[in-house]
Protein backbone atom coordinates (compact mmCIF):
# COMPACT_ATOMS: atom_id res chain seq x y z
CA UNK A 1 0.00 0.00 0.00
CA UNK A 2 1.30 3.45 -0.70
CA UNK A 3 0.17 5.97 1.71
CA UNK A 4 0.28 8.89 -0.41
CA UNK A 5 0.46 12.75 1.93
CA UNK A 6 0.22 15.62 -0.27
CA UNK A 7 0.05 15.90 -4.31
CA UNK A 8 2.06 18.90 -5.93
CA UNK A 9 1.19 20.45 -8.59
CA UNK A 10 3.33 23.20 -10.58
CA UNK A 11 3.44 24.97 -13.69
CA UNK A 12 7.11 25.57 -14.98
CA UNK A 13 7.79 27.05 -18.06
CA UNK A 14 10.85 26.27 -19.87
CA UNK A 15 12.03 27.80 -23.76
CA UNK A 16 12.43 25.81 -25.94
CA UNK A 17 16.39 25.44 -27.29
CA UNK A 18 14.58 24.99 -30.62
CA UNK A 19 11.19 26.22 -31.91
CA UNK A 20 9.15 23.06 -33.22
CA UNK A 21 6.29 23.28 -35.97
CA UNK A 22 3.59 20.96 -37.22
CA UNK A 23 0.63 21.31 -39.17
CA UNK A 24 -1.33 23.05 -36.21
CA UNK A 25 1.64 25.43 -35.57
CA UNK A 26 4.58 26.89 -33.60
CA UNK A 27 5.56 26.42 -30.62
CA UNK A 28 8.88 28.20 -28.52
CA UNK A 29 8.20 27.13 -24.88
CA UNK A 30 6.33 24.99 -22.81
CA UNK A 31 3.96 25.58 -19.86
CA UNK A 32 4.13 22.30 -18.60
CA UNK A 33 2.31 20.52 -15.00
CA UNK A 34 4.38 18.51 -13.34
CA UNK A 35 2.83 16.67 -10.13
CA UNK A 36 4.74 15.58 -7.03
CA UNK A 37 3.89 13.21 -4.88
CA UNK A 38 4.46 12.65 -1.52
CA UNK A 39 4.84 9.60 0.52
CA UNK A 40 6.23 8.73 3.33
CA UNK A 41 9.13 9.86 2.74
CA UNK A 42 9.50 9.59 -0.95
CA UNK A 43 8.39 11.54 -3.63
CA UNK A 44 6.86 10.57 -7.21
CA UNK A 45 6.89 12.76 -10.30
CA UNK A 46 4.59 12.95 -13.30
CA UNK A 47 4.93 15.30 -16.06
CA UNK A 48 1.84 16.24 -17.77
CA UNK A 49 2.07 16.23 -21.20
CA UNK A 50 -1.17 18.14 -22.49
CA UNK A 51 -0.46 21.46 -24.61
CA UNK A 52 -0.92 25.33 -23.63
CA UNK A 53 -3.50 25.20 -26.28
CA UNK A 54 -5.82 22.47 -27.45
CA UNK A 55 -4.77 21.43 -30.44
CA UNK A 56 -3.30 18.21 -30.51
CA UNK A 57 -5.70 17.18 -28.16
CA UNK A 58 -9.56 18.10 -26.37
CA UNK A 59 -7.05 18.86 -23.11
CA UNK A 60 -4.81 21.53 -22.50
CA UNK A 61 -2.69 22.65 -18.92
CA UNK A 62 -5.21 24.51 -17.55
CA UNK A 63 -8.15 21.65 -18.17
CA UNK A 64 -5.58 19.53 -16.33
CA UNK A 65 -4.96 21.47 -13.68
CA UNK A 66 -8.37 22.02 -13.13
CA UNK A 67 -9.06 18.50 -13.05
CA UNK A 68 -6.30 17.22 -11.29
CA UNK A 69 -7.14 20.13 -8.09
CA UNK A 70 -10.74 19.13 -8.36
CA UNK A 71 -11.52 15.90 -9.37
CA UNK A 72 -8.36 13.62 -9.92
CA UNK A 73 -6.17 14.65 -7.11
CA UNK A 74 -9.08 14.20 -4.44
CA UNK A 75 -9.93 10.89 -5.51
CA UNK A 76 -6.31 9.72 -5.64
CA UNK A 77 -5.52 11.31 -1.64
CA UNK A 78 -8.97 9.38 -0.74
CA UNK A 79 -8.25 6.01 -2.52
CA UNK A 80 -6.19 2.75 -1.09
CA UNK A 81 -3.60 2.63 -3.60
CA UNK A 82 -1.89 -0.57 -4.07
CA UNK A 83 0.50 0.61 -6.93
CA UNK A 84 0.05 2.54 -10.21
CA UNK A 85 -2.56 -0.08 -11.99
CA UNK A 86 -5.18 0.51 -8.97
CA UNK A 87 -5.56 4.82 -10.54
CA UNK A 88 -7.54 3.58 -13.51
CA UNK A 89 -10.05 2.37 -11.47
CA UNK A 90 -9.87 5.42 -9.07
CA UNK A 91 -9.81 7.78 -11.80
CA UNK A 92 -12.99 5.87 -13.75
CA UNK A 93 -15.78 8.08 -12.98
CA UNK A 94 -14.31 11.05 -14.63
CA UNK A 95 -14.86 10.76 -18.38
CA UNK A 96 -11.78 11.71 -20.77
CA UNK A 97 -8.59 14.42 -19.33
CA UNK A 98 -6.62 11.12 -20.26
CA UNK A 99 -3.54 13.47 -19.74
CA UNK A 100 -4.00 14.65 -16.73
CA UNK A 101 -5.07 10.86 -15.19
CA UNK A 102 -1.94 9.88 -16.95
CA UNK A 103 0.29 11.97 -15.19
CA UNK A 104 -0.97 11.27 -11.24
CA UNK A 105 -0.97 7.65 -12.77
CA UNK A 106 2.71 7.59 -13.59
CA UNK A 107 3.55 9.27 -10.29
CA UNK A 108 2.21 6.16 -8.85
CA UNK A 109 4.44 4.32 -10.63
CA UNK A 110 7.49 6.37 -10.19
CA UNK A 111 6.87 6.05 -6.43
CA UNK A 112 5.66 2.26 -6.11
CA UNK A 113 9.41 1.66 -8.68
CA UNK A 114 11.09 3.01 -5.62
CA UNK A 115 9.01 1.32 -2.89
CA UNK A 116 9.73 -1.89 -4.47
CA UNK A 117 13.41 -1.08 -5.25
CA UNK A 118 12.91 -1.65 -8.97
CA UNK A 119 13.51 0.22 -11.63
CA UNK A 120 10.91 1.48 -13.59
CA UNK A 121 10.98 -0.29 -16.51
CA UNK A 122 11.65 -3.59 -14.56
CA UNK A 123 7.92 -2.39 -12.53
CA UNK A 124 6.40 -1.92 -16.22
CA UNK A 125 7.52 -5.25 -17.50
CA UNK A 126 10.18 -4.15 -19.72
CA UNK A 127 13.09 -6.18 -21.15
CA UNK A 128 15.37 -3.96 -23.02
CA UNK A 129 18.60 -3.09 -22.20
CA UNK A 130 18.78 -0.47 -24.58
CA UNK A 131 15.84 1.21 -27.05
CA UNK A 132 15.98 2.43 -30.51
CA UNK A 133 15.64 6.07 -30.87
CA UNK A 134 14.59 7.91 -33.95
CA UNK A 135 13.63 12.10 -33.87
CA UNK A 136 10.86 14.22 -35.14
CA UNK A 137 11.63 16.48 -37.24
CA UNK A 138 9.23 20.14 -37.56
CA UNK A 139 8.50 21.96 -40.91
CA UNK A 140 11.29 24.56 -41.06
CA UNK A 141 11.30 27.71 -42.89
CA UNK A 142 13.08 26.71 -46.22
CA UNK A 143 14.08 23.02 -47.35
CA UNK A 144 18.58 23.91 -47.24
CA UNK A 145 17.18 23.97 -42.98
CA UNK A 146 15.67 20.84 -43.75
CA UNK A 147 18.66 19.15 -45.00
CA UNK A 148 20.88 20.62 -42.69
CA UNK A 149 18.81 19.31 -39.38
CA UNK A 150 18.68 15.94 -41.31
CA UNK A 151 22.68 15.76 -41.79
CA UNK A 152 22.96 16.98 -37.87
CA UNK A 153 20.48 14.04 -36.55
CA UNK A 154 22.01 11.61 -38.52
CA UNK A 155 25.41 12.12 -37.97
CA UNK A 156 24.14 11.99 -34.05
CA UNK A 157 22.76 7.99 -34.84
CA UNK A 158 19.24 8.41 -35.10
CA UNK A 159 18.15 5.39 -36.72
CA UNK A 160 14.87 7.10 -37.99
CA UNK A 161 13.70 10.11 -39.45
CA UNK A 162 10.31 11.98 -38.84
CA UNK A 163 9.62 14.34 -41.07
CA UNK A 164 6.39 17.27 -40.01
CA UNK A 165 3.93 17.28 -43.05
CA UNK A 166 1.21 19.44 -44.25
CA UNK A 167 -0.56 20.39 -47.55
CA UNK A 168 2.74 22.26 -48.80
CA UNK A 169 5.15 20.64 -47.29
CA UNK A 170 5.43 17.43 -48.70
CA UNK A 171 6.06 15.85 -51.90
CA UNK A 172 9.20 18.25 -52.38
CA UNK A 173 10.92 17.47 -49.46
CA UNK A 174 10.38 14.31 -49.75
CA UNK A 175 11.69 14.49 -53.01
CA UNK A 176 14.48 15.91 -51.85
CA UNK A 177 15.41 14.14 -48.67
CA UNK A 178 14.86 10.78 -50.53
CA UNK A 179 17.40 12.11 -53.58
CA UNK A 180 19.83 12.92 -51.16
CA UNK A 181 19.63 9.79 -49.07
CA UNK A 182 17.71 6.64 -50.66
CA UNK A 183 18.17 4.52 -47.98
CA UNK A 184 17.62 6.03 -44.26
CA UNK A 185 14.62 5.01 -42.49
CA UNK A 186 12.18 7.92 -43.70
CA UNK A 187 8.57 8.57 -42.40
CA UNK A 188 6.12 11.72 -42.07
CA UNK A 189 3.84 12.69 -39.75
CA UNK A 190 0.89 15.04 -40.99
CA UNK A 191 -0.73 15.43 -37.17
CA UNK A 192 -4.36 15.11 -39.60
CA UNK A 193 -3.75 18.09 -41.93
CA UNK A 194 -5.30 15.97 -44.70
CA UNK A 195 -8.61 15.02 -45.86
CA UNK A 196 -10.49 12.43 -48.64
CA UNK A 197 -10.31 15.26 -51.30
CA UNK A 198 -6.24 14.64 -50.84
CA UNK A 199 -6.47 10.56 -51.05
CA UNK A 200 -5.00 10.13 -54.72
CA UNK A 201 -2.00 12.79 -53.65
CA UNK A 202 -0.99 10.76 -50.24
CA UNK A 203 -0.95 7.59 -52.38
CA UNK A 204 1.48 9.37 -54.63
CA UNK A 205 3.92 9.09 -51.42
CA UNK A 206 4.26 5.25 -51.95
CA UNK A 207 7.29 5.65 -54.34
CA UNK A 208 8.79 7.58 -51.54
CA UNK A 209 9.41 4.11 -49.71
CA UNK A 210 8.38 5.52 -46.03
CA UNK A 211 8.41 3.31 -42.87
CA UNK A 212 4.78 4.99 -42.24
CA UNK A 213 3.08 7.83 -42.63
CA UNK A 214 1.68 8.95 -38.97
CA UNK A 215 -1.96 10.78 -38.61
CA UNK A 216 -2.92 11.26 -42.16
CA UNK A 217 -6.37 11.97 -41.83
CA UNK A 218 -8.83 13.30 -39.09
CA UNK A 219 -7.71 13.22 -35.29
CA UNK A 220 -10.77 10.92 -33.98
CA UNK A 221 -10.89 8.80 -37.52
CA UNK A 222 -10.46 5.08 -38.03
CA UNK A 223 -12.77 4.70 -41.20
CA UNK A 224 -11.44 6.95 -43.31
CA UNK A 225 -7.70 5.77 -42.27
CA UNK A 226 -9.07 2.46 -43.06
CA UNK A 227 -10.37 3.52 -46.52
CA UNK A 228 -6.77 5.43 -47.46
CA UNK A 229 -4.80 1.98 -45.95
CA UNK A 230 -6.54 0.04 -48.83
CA UNK A 231 -4.94 2.15 -51.33
CA UNK A 232 -1.32 2.58 -49.72
CA UNK A 233 1.21 0.12 -49.74
CA UNK A 234 2.99 2.27 -47.25
CA UNK A 235 1.44 1.86 -43.83
CA UNK A 236 -0.13 4.14 -41.57
CA UNK A 237 0.39 4.93 -38.07
CA UNK A 238 -2.03 6.32 -35.72
CA UNK A 239 -1.31 8.53 -32.18
CA UNK A 240 -4.45 11.01 -32.13
CA UNK A 241 -6.97 8.76 -32.62
CA UNK A 242 -5.94 5.63 -30.39
CA UNK A 243 -7.30 6.82 -26.81
CA UNK A 244 -6.95 3.31 -25.42
CA UNK A 245 -6.94 -0.71 -25.58
CA UNK A 246 -10.15 -0.60 -27.46
CA UNK A 247 -9.19 1.69 -30.17
CA UNK A 248 -6.27 -0.16 -30.77
CA UNK A 249 -8.49 -3.04 -31.39
CA UNK A 250 -11.16 -1.56 -33.65
CA UNK A 251 -8.33 0.44 -35.48
CA UNK A 252 -5.93 -3.08 -35.76
CA UNK A 253 -9.43 -5.02 -37.26
CA UNK A 254 -10.51 -2.15 -39.32
CA UNK A 255 -6.85 -2.73 -40.80
CA UNK A 256 -7.13 1.39 -40.35
CA UNK A 257 -3.47 1.19 -40.18
CA UNK A 258 -0.50 -1.19 -39.80
CA UNK A 259 1.72 0.47 -36.90
CA UNK A 260 0.66 2.02 -33.21
CA UNK A 261 2.73 5.61 -31.60
CA UNK A 262 1.87 5.01 -27.80
CA UNK A 263 1.66 8.20 -25.86
CA UNK A 264 1.46 7.55 -22.60
CA UNK A 265 -0.28 10.75 -21.74
CA UNK A 266 -2.55 10.16 -24.54
CA UNK A 267 -4.14 6.81 -23.31
CA UNK A 268 -4.22 7.95 -20.01
CA UNK A 269 -1.15 6.22 -18.31
CA UNK A 270 0.54 3.57 -18.06
CA UNK A 271 -1.75 1.17 -17.51
CA UNK A 272 -3.66 1.83 -20.83
CA UNK A 273 -0.44 2.17 -22.37
CA UNK A 274 0.78 -1.47 -21.38
CA UNK A 275 -2.75 -3.12 -22.52
CA UNK A 276 -2.29 -1.37 -25.71
CA UNK A 277 1.04 -2.39 -26.50
CA UNK A 278 0.37 -5.91 -25.45
CA UNK A 279 -2.74 -5.84 -27.31
CA UNK A 280 -1.20 -4.79 -30.72
CA UNK A 281 1.89 -7.53 -29.71
CA UNK A 282 -1.58 -10.09 -29.76
CA UNK A 283 -1.89 -9.18 -33.18
CA UNK A 284 1.79 -8.99 -34.82
CA UNK A 285 1.09 -5.28 -34.73
CA UNK A 286 4.27 -2.95 -33.96
CA UNK A 287 4.06 -0.08 -31.60
CA UNK A 288 6.63 2.55 -31.10
CA UNK A 289 7.10 5.26 -28.38
CA UNK A 290 5.52 8.53 -29.40
CA UNK A 291 7.09 11.99 -27.89
CA UNK A 292 5.55 15.78 -26.80
CA UNK A 293 8.43 17.54 -26.22
CA UNK A 294 8.35 15.97 -22.69
CA UNK A 295 11.06 17.31 -20.41
CA UNK A 296 13.51 14.70 -18.63
CA UNK A 297 10.54 13.71 -15.99
CA UNK A 298 8.29 12.43 -19.04
CA UNK A 299 11.16 11.68 -21.42
CA UNK A 300 12.49 9.13 -18.38
CA UNK A 301 9.07 7.52 -18.61
CA UNK A 302 9.09 7.22 -21.85
CA UNK A 303 12.33 5.02 -21.90
CA UNK A 304 10.99 2.99 -19.23
CA UNK A 305 7.49 2.28 -21.28
CA UNK A 306 9.91 1.83 -24.29
CA UNK A 307 11.94 -0.82 -22.81
CA UNK A 308 8.65 -2.98 -23.75
CA UNK A 309 9.39 -6.08 -25.88
CA UNK A 310 6.89 -4.68 -28.94
CA UNK A 311 8.32 -1.15 -28.42
CA UNK A 312 10.48 -3.03 -31.72
CA UNK A 313 10.68 0.48 -33.73
CA UNK A 314 12.87 3.79 -33.30
CA UNK A 315 10.86 5.94 -31.27
CA UNK A 316 10.39 9.40 -31.01
CA UNK A 317 12.51 9.49 -27.83
CA UNK A 318 15.66 11.32 -28.03
CA UNK A 319 18.34 13.56 -26.26
CA UNK A 320 17.15 16.03 -23.96
CA UNK A 321 19.55 18.45 -25.66
CA UNK A 322 17.39 18.16 -28.73
CA UNK A 323 14.81 20.78 -26.43
CA UNK A 324 16.25 22.08 -23.61
CA UNK A 325 19.38 23.99 -22.90
CA UNK A 326 19.30 22.64 -19.50
CA UNK A 327 16.91 19.64 -18.63
CA UNK A 328 15.34 19.50 -15.27
CA UNK A 329 17.09 15.62 -14.61
CA UNK A 330 20.61 14.96 -13.85
CA UNK A 331 22.13 13.18 -16.37
CA UNK A 332 20.27 14.71 -19.03
CA UNK A 333 19.25 11.79 -21.18
CA UNK A 334 21.59 11.22 -23.95
CA UNK A 335 21.71 8.80 -27.04
CA UNK A 336 24.62 6.69 -28.22
CA UNK A 337 26.44 6.97 -32.02
CA UNK A 338 24.64 3.82 -32.81
CA UNK A 339 21.41 6.03 -31.92
CA UNK A 340 20.52 4.29 -28.52
CA UNK A 341 19.53 5.12 -25.10
CA UNK A 342 20.36 3.04 -22.39
CA UNK A 343 17.26 1.99 -20.21
CA UNK A 344 18.94 2.40 -16.53
CA UNK A 345 18.25 -0.31 -13.91
CA UNK A 346 18.87 2.10 -10.89
CA UNK A 347 16.26 1.92 -8.71
CA UNK A 348 12.79 4.21 -9.44
CA UNK A 349 13.40 6.52 -12.92
CA UNK A 350 17.19 6.53 -13.08
CA UNK A 351 17.28 10.11 -13.57
CA UNK A 352 17.39 12.46 -10.13
CA UNK A 353 15.39 15.10 -10.48
CA UNK A 354 16.43 18.66 -9.80
CA UNK A 355 14.39 20.80 -7.51
CA UNK A 356 16.18 23.83 -7.92
CA UNK A 357 15.93 24.20 -11.55
CA UNK A 358 12.40 23.51 -11.22
CA UNK A 359 11.91 25.83 -8.33
CA UNK A 360 13.19 28.80 -10.50
CA UNK A 361 10.95 27.20 -13.77
CA UNK A 362 8.25 27.73 -11.34
CA UNK A 363 5.47 29.91 -11.77
CA UNK A 364 2.33 28.27 -10.24
CA UNK A 365 2.11 25.67 -7.61
CA UNK A 366 -0.92 24.36 -5.28
CA UNK A 367 -0.54 21.46 -2.80
CA UNK A 368 -3.66 19.26 -1.50
CA UNK A 369 -3.15 17.38 1.45
CA UNK A 370 -4.73 13.76 2.79
CA UNK A 371 -7.10 14.10 5.37
CA UNK A 372 -5.30 12.58 8.50
CA UNK A 373 -5.78 9.15 8.18
CA UNK A 374 -6.65 7.19 11.12
CA UNK A 375 -4.10 4.27 12.29
CA UNK A 376 -5.10 1.29 13.91
O1 LIG B 1 2.32 14.10 -33.30
O2 LIG B 1 4.03 13.11 -32.51
C1 LIG B 1 3.33 14.12 -32.60
C2 LIG B 1 5.07 16.96 -30.68
C3 LIG B 1 3.97 17.62 -30.16
C4 LIG B 1 2.72 17.17 -30.47
C5 LIG B 1 2.54 16.05 -31.28
C6 LIG B 1 3.63 15.37 -31.79
C7 LIG B 1 4.91 15.86 -31.51
C8 LIG B 1 6.12 15.26 -32.04
C9 LIG B 1 7.38 15.50 -31.28
O3 LIG B 1 6.18 14.66 -33.10
C10 LIG B 1 7.96 14.26 -30.75
C11 LIG B 1 9.04 14.55 -29.74
O4 LIG B 1 8.73 14.83 -28.55
O5 LIG B 1 10.18 14.47 -30.14
MG1 LIG C 1 2.11 12.19 -34.23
Amino acid sequence: MLNIDAIHLREINMPLAHPFETSFGLTTGRRILLIELESEGLTGWGECVAGEHPYFSDETIDTAWLMTETELGPRLLDADVEGGDSCPNIFRQVRGHRMAKGALENAVWDLEAQAERVSLAELLGGTRSTIPCGVSIGIQPSLPQLMDKIETELAAGYQRIKLKCKPGWDNHIFEAVRKRWPDITLSCDANSAYRMKDLDHITTWDQFKLLMIEQPLWYDDFYFHSMLQKRLDTAICLDESIRNRRDALAAIDMESCRIINIKVGRVGGFSEAIAVHKAAEERGIPVWCGGMLETGIGRSHNIALSSLANFSLPGDVSASSRYWAQDIIEPAVTVSPEGEIKVPTAVGRGFDVQRDRIEALTVRRQTLYAKARVTA
